[in-house]
């Protein structure tokens, strides 16, 4: 291979990127030597197996992802503002549609969605950490590799540009014959293999580590969110990444699954991609579900309205979301019998979900509804979800999406869903439960500021698609004429993305005015909240729970506070903790190494890849840690040190 073949070039964008990675990478560096931080970076951050550090990583990843996917969905609105714009070239719009899907739902979504599962979950259950720490970490690692590898593409051998869905025989080596889809299979098989860990992991926690009397039915429902989530991805992912190595074996290896010839079958990959595809989509939603639940009951200062209706319409999407998947390709020919059983499993979706957004109605309904800003977010979610949610069943109808198939429409009905159902969820989880990581609320007018940028331009943004879509303005088009009439909308849905930008540029300088000046708090308690994680100091010692509490019902620690019985009656005892490692690490080092390799068919140094990564197990394999004792008297002190109290 020839460096310029290596090296994406004559692209003034794509330099202009190299350079700034170079800079910023050169600047790290040396601001890391410089302030002597290497040593904290390693022993704080890259070697920890605690689920809120890890939980961090996970959320600072998510958010330099939204940047680098909101980018991408800047430049494709510039280049759609007006007709026949130049900005950017048929390919380039290809890649950046891709790459921007790609990330923005599983590197955006998929790690927020994680990163706060990672940090509430073993709080709420009154854990002192996952079930398997040392695997946590492994799995974040994983996750980073396959993201920074998928990254690097666009500078390095050039991006996917066969679409999010990567259709057959499109992304086939005929088709697509540069490196750019080995690597959408290969860094989505790394990280994909990560999250399906994360899942085995919150299962068994939340199964078997919750605190005595936290029967299943009092578990606070974000926690309920993440069970079901859990499941969901365990019996999903195998089938992404089995269908990822069947793209790879095709692509790179010469076999025959998917391609039109000696019996392959490309719409083999289309089923196996929405059999996975379809179950995902509620992986990063229903976690925002549990979210807006816990958000909205605390605000409202009332019991969560239809507990157990919630618990249960939730059991019942996670089933269905398994026996949609066709209903992405109705056009394709599969017969009216399909087309209709599909259809109606599709719009039975619709009732569990609407019993969730009436029993979040019922919630708020006499309450003294506060209205901070993640109450804000979950107030703007309803209306703006319903929108997505009823375009959905238009959509659903097999007859009709003949007309709105493959449209702007569609565009537009998947951001009504997954921006006021991932992102608002995630935003209004990032306000709700930051002070419990840090000790201080980040700036509330600020964050209803940029609350009312986000949500104005959002609907800027996409409602003129689902006009655009209606007229016949297909999706992935890069251009269009101008006597197609599709001007002006373009272009007030490009000025509304200019909106959105501002939008998060106000969130993220209130996130850092928030750690200069925000006043710190002491309470533990910020929002006078009802779940168990309220009642742990803040910033929360690394332990924890520094006793067990005694659960005797739902909102365990709303209760104890009404009552005025103590919800920890224990005697202190030694706390026994996981071990720090380098090993997850070293391990997605190795990983995302390998995956390179493989990338390029590198085939010596993707041997040694596999061999490193073999050798990294044995070495696990053989190794004895047993973790570590907190003796009872540091525990007291750091206890009373926190509380400022006598414990
Ligand atoms: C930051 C604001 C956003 C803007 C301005 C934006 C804009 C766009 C545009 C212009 C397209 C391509 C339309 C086409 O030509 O077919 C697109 C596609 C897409 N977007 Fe977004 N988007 C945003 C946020 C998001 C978020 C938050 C998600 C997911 C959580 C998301 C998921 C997707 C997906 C999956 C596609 C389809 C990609 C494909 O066709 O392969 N977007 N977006
Ligand atoms: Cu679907």
């Amino acid at each position: 291979m020839k460096w310029d073949e290596f090296f994406v070039t004559g692209e003034p964008m794509i330099y202009g990127a190299m350079v700034s990675i170079v800079i910023v990478s050169i600047a790290i560096v040396v601001g890391l030597t410089y302030f002597k931080k290497w040593g904290y970076l390693w022993r704080e951050w890259l070697t920890t197996v605690d689920h809120k550090k890890i939980g961090i990583m996970y959320i600072i990843s998510a958010l330099i992802m939204l940047f680098r996917g909101g980018v991408d969905g800047l430049l494709m609105r510039a280049q759609l503002a007006v007709p026949e714009n130049g900005l950017l070239d048929s390919q380039h719009y290809n890649e950046i549609f891709t790459t921007h899907g790609v990330i923005m739902i599983l590197f955006m979504a998929m790690p927020f969605i994680i990163g706060l599962m990672n940090v509430v979950v073993p709080l709420q259950i009154g854990a002192r950490d996952v079930a398997f720490p040392r695997l946590n970490a492994v799995s974040f690692w994983l996750f980073f590799a396959g993201a920074m590898l998928f990254n690097i593409s666009f500078v390095i051998g050039g991006s996917p540009d066969a679409g999010w869905t990567a259709y057959f025989p499109l992304s086939s080596i005929e088709f697509s014959p540069t490196v750019g889809n080995n690597y959408y299979s290969i860094a989505l098989q790394i990280s994909g293999l990560g999250t399906l860990m994360t899942g085995v992991n919150f299962i068994v926690t939340i199964l078997k580590m919750r605190a005595p009397g936290m029967t299943l039915m009092r578990m606070p429902m974000f926690t309920w969110s993440i069970l079901v989530t859990s499941v969901i991805i365990v019996f999903a992912f195998p089938v992404l990444t089995i269908a990822l190595l069947l793209m790879m074996l095709d692509r790179q290896f010469g076999s025959q699954f998917f391609t039109m010839a000696n019996g392959g079958m490309d719409m083999l990959w289309a089923n196996l991609f929405w059999v996975w595809g379809h179950p995902e989509v509620y992986i990063v939603i229903l976690p925002a579900f549990g979210i807006f639940s816990e958000v909205i009951s605390t605000f409202s200062r009332k019991n969560l309205y239809g507990y157990k209706s919630m618990v249960f319409s939730m059991v019942i999407i996670s089933l269905l979301s398994f026996v949609v998947w066709a209903h992405h390709f109705y056009t394709m020919g599969h017969g009216a019998m399909v087309n209709g059983v599909f259809s109606v499993t599709t719009m039975a979706i619709a009732i569990p979900t609407g019993i969730k957004i009436f029993n979040w109605l019922f919630t708020m309904h006499k309450g003294r509804i506060e209205f901070t800003t993640p109450m804000l977010y979950a107030l703007g979610f309803i209306p703006i979800f319903t929108i997505g949610g009823v375009t959905g069943v238009m959509l659903a109808m097999a007859s009709a999406d003949y007309q709105y198939h493959n449209t702007m429409f569609l565009v537009a009905h998947f951001h009504y869903v997954l921006i006021p159902g991932t992102v608002f969820g995630v935003l209004a989880g990032m306000y709700y439960w930051f002070p419990k990581l840090f000790g201080f609320r980040l700036n509330d007018k600020q964050g209803k500021l940029a609350f009312w940028i986000i949500v104005i331009s959002f609907n800027v943004t996409f409602l003129p698609l689902f006009a655009l879509g209606l007229n016949g303005m297909t999706r992935r088009m890069y251009t269009y004429s101008a006597e197609t009439g599709f001007g002006p909308l373009n272009l007030i849905a490009s000025i509304g993305s200019i909106g959105l930008a501002i939008g998060f540029a106000v969130l993220v300088y209130n996130i850092y005015w928030s750690f200069r000046y925000a006043p710190r708090e002491t309470s533990g308690d910020p929002w006078n909240a009802r779940t168990l994680e309220w009642s742990t100091p803040s910033p929360i010692p690394h332990y924890n729970f520094a006793r067990m509490p005694d659960i005797e019902g739902r909102d365990a620690f709303w209760f104890a506070k009404k009552s005025g019985k103590p919800l920890y009656t224990e005697e202190y005892s030694d706390i026994h903790m996981p071990n720090n490692s380098g090993q997850p690490f070293i391990l997605g080092v190795i990983f995302m190494i390998f995956g390179f390799f493989m990338v390029f068919n590198w085939w010596v140094g993707a041997v040694i890849g596999a061999i490193g990564i073999f050798v990294m197990m044995i070495i696990r394999s053989f190794e004895r840690d047993h973790g570590h004792y907190i003796p009872a008297k540091e525990v007291v002190a750091t206890e009373q040190r926190l509380r400022g109290e006598q414990v």
